[in-house]
């Protein structure tokens, strides 16, 4: 009998804490994720980290980077130290399609970390998108208090 009240209780407590308006809004982030625009730039093909810009690309957790390529000729957006592909994202997995002139690729990025990048038909042009879990910034409740929003960098 006692143990029964007492899981009974403890349920209700665990509910409780799972239900609270602060954890719903971290579990609700990718609801406020934001659209970011980024350029191959135009003569990237001689370019190094000015090829991709904004350099470093900064997003948060749950965010979707759109690359645009404003050059006359392909490039590819790779992940990966240059030239060594890494596989986390890949406008052209075996050169498969090319990013043609005009053409766009978008990433949506889940985890925080930093994601280099770079061309892999130009392995001299590389970039960095800069993730951090930064997700109560947008949703305005905690960005007065300022702690996530530093708490975000590391
Ligand atoms: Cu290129």
């Amino acid at each position: 009998m006692n143990t029964r009240i007492g899981v009974t209780l403890r349920l209700t407590v665990i509910l409780a804490v799972i239900l609270t308006p602060a954890t719903i809004s971290t579990i609700t982030v990718p609801a406020y994720a934001a659209e970011i625009a980024a350029d191959v730039t135009p003569g990237s093909s001689t370019k190094t980290t000015d090829a991709f810009s904004p350099n470093p690309i900064e997003a948060n957790v749950g965010d979707t980077v759109t690359w645009t390529n404003r050059d006359s000729v392909p490039h590819t957006v790779t992940s990966g130290i240059s030239p060594q592909p890494d596989g986390r994202f890949d406008s052209s997995p075996n050169f498969n399609p090319l990013l043609a002139p005009g053409a766009t690729f978008s990433h949506t990025f889940t985890e925080a970390g930093e994601y280099p990048y770079f061309c892999a038909l130009h392995p001299s042009a590389v970039g960095t998108v800069i993730v951090t879990a930064g997700g109560n910034q947008t949703a305005g409740g905690n960005q007065t208090a300022g702690g996530n929003q530093t708490a975000g960098g590391g």
